[in-house]
């Protein structure tokens, strides 16, 4: 028999993944309805309801839960993050961007709708991204509104995941970025709106400045684990796929983590990140933690 304050209750994370995926994936059904002018509200659809992992409005989810906020005061700034971060993936697809012909196993938005809408498509997202959390937000003080709209803002902008594309983009090969410039493109390109996202939720339920805190920190380090996982995927992946992936000439000029330290090095900084981000957890109650932790543990350790 353990005493209360040991006890840990079961904790079934695939059925949470599914579960909460399933109330985002039905939320944003019915917000982006198929509407006049359907070839624009098709076209949203399409990419939004391609079947993410949902990662982004689940943090949200988890962290808003985590500072005894309830479920429904953070489900429209939820479906927001994902609503941004699909609308970055359209635009990040274009050809005057990365030039991508598949997303999320399908082809990508201007493959099917040519590319002046695939970029309204993404504009109307990103505007609705705003109004849904103004205007479905309900039992949330309005400073906190407010301030949530703020922090998503800065997350995506000039500052935030913009300036990690712009970056990208914009620096040479592997001979002029070094691990900071890397760092830099990751912790804005990839972990901003993860932490917003997580950040968002923490402030919609209530959560005090201690707590918000370190759940930026967390955050932060599991956006950068994000990428290192990714930058370690890419490498033991297209080895395994030989082919895949060859003609695109980014893939080889493209900087990753095992390109500069090495896979085995890469591996040790995953695992340091995913420590780093559950330490910021240790002042919570400990069954409350467990998505969050499971959510880590699921970054550091996925397959795709
Ligand atoms: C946000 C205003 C605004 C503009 C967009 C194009 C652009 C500016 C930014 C590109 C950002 C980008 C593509 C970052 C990579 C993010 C990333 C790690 C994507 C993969 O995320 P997963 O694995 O994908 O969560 P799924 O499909 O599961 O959602």
């Amino acid at each position: 028999e353990k005493n209360d304050e040991d006890k840990v209750i079961a904790f079934d994370f695939k059925k949470y993944m599914v579960t909460k995926a399933g109330a985002i994936n039905e939320t944003l059904d019915k917000c982006v309805s198929l509407r006049y002018p359907e070839k624009l509200h098709e076209a949203m659809r399409y990419s939004l309801l391609a079947g993410g992992k949902r990662v982004r409005p689940i943090l949200c989810l988890a962290a808003c839960d985590l500072v005894g906020g309830s479920e429904e005061s953070a489900i429209p700034s939820a479906c927001a993050v994902e609503i941004i971060h699909t609308m970055s993936l359209i635009h990040d697809d274009l050809p005057c961007m990365d030039n991508d012909d598949m997303r999320r196993g399908k082809p990508t938005n201007h493959k099917v709708f040519g590319e002046d809408v695939a970029v309204l498509a993404g504009d109307a997202l990103l505007a609705f991204a705003f109004e849904h959390i103004a205007s479905a937000t309900k039992g949330v003080e309005a400073g906190r509104v407010l301030r949530v709209i703020s922090e998503l803002g800065k997350a995506i902008g000039s500052e935030g995941l913009v300036a990690g594309q712009v970056v990208d983009i914009t620096s040479g090969g592997i001979s002029d970025v070094g691990l900071n410039l890397l760092e830099y493109i990751h912790v804005h390109k990839t972990a901003a709106l993860l932490e917003g996202s997580v950040v968002i939720g923490a402030i919609l339920g209530g959560g005090s400045e201690e707590e918000i805190g370190r759940l930026r920190t967390f955050a932060r380090c599991i956006g950068l684990l994000f990428q290192v996982v990714d930058d370690i995927l890419d490498v033991t992946k297209s080895s395994q796929e030989l082919g895949k992936t060859a003609g695109k000439d980014l893939v080889a000029d493209k900087v990753t983590y095992p390109k500069l330290l090495g896979l085995e090095k890469s591996r040790e900084f995953a695992e340091e990140l995913n420590r780093q981000a559950k330490d910021q957890l240790s002042v919570f109650d400990m069954n409350k933690a467990t998505p969050l932790i499971c959510l880590a543990d699921y970054i550091a350790h996925r397959h795709n």
